[in-house]
């Protein structure tokens, strides 16, 4: 699958914008700040084509991207960042939910996790919800580049095993600065997106 056309195509705030559920979605949720859209950009080669920033809370709406007609990559609004008003927080939980339960045309879901905080409360509900709705799940332990090889080797084990053998979740190191594991997290993508569409 070639991703360097991938494009914006629109932010939505509300259901009613979502694009038609035609085709194939994967879709980008984590906890906020983790690394999502530095992750799209990186698996697209597409440099800032996800809007990423320091502060987190930057993805705000549910953003689709074209990589070609009928298959796309979606970026959600990070979970867990409490310097928001409630209502906002609120909505953004809403708008995650409803469309994690909702779309037809997603195919598989990708969940970073920061290496140095992985399985955060919310990634375990994320992971047992997914379990629950037998959606495909490939964790992306993030920002690789700051821990030794061999840390973020015990990393993967570790959390490897905390998951158990839970079939439908894979896991993999990732970093979008020193390029840790772009190739096979774009191989799983290029792989879900390619599933027959109707
Ligand atoms: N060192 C390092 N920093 C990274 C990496 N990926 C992302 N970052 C940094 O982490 C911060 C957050 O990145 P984003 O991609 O905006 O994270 P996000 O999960 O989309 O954040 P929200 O949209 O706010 O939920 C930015 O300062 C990035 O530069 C990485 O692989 N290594
Ligand atoms: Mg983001």
């Amino acid at each position: 699958m070639d991703f360097s056309k991938t494009h914006f195509i629109k932010s939505a705030h509300l259901p009613s914008q979502w694009l038609p559920d035609r085709g194939a979605e994967v879709a980008f949720a984590g906890r906020s700040n983790v690394g999502k859209s530095s992750a799209i950009n990186a698996i697209t080669n597409r440099k800032g084509l996800a809007k990423t920033s320091k502060t987190p809370g930057r993805t705000q709406q549910i953003n689709f991207f074209e990589v070609e007609a009928m298959r796309r990559i979606v970026d959600l609004p990070g979970y867990g960042f409490a310097n928001v008003p409630d209502h906002v927080r609120k909505h953004w939980a809403q708008s995650i939910e409803e469309y994690l339960a909702e779309r037809r045309c997603l195919r598989g879901l990708v969940l970073p996790m920061d290496s140095r905080r992985p399985l955060t409360d919310l990634d375990v509900q994320m992971l047992e919800w997914c379990e629950s709705a037998e959606l495909d799940v490939h964790i992306l332990l993030t920002k690789a580049d700051k821990l030794k090889s061999g840390k973020m080797k015990a990393t993967v084990n570790d959390v490897q095993r905390q998951l158990g053998d839970v079939p439908g979740i894979t896991i993999q190191a990732f970093s979008a600065v020193n390029k840790t594991g772009i190739s096979a997290a774009r191989g799983l993508v290029a792989k879900w997106l390619s599933e027959t569409i109707d």
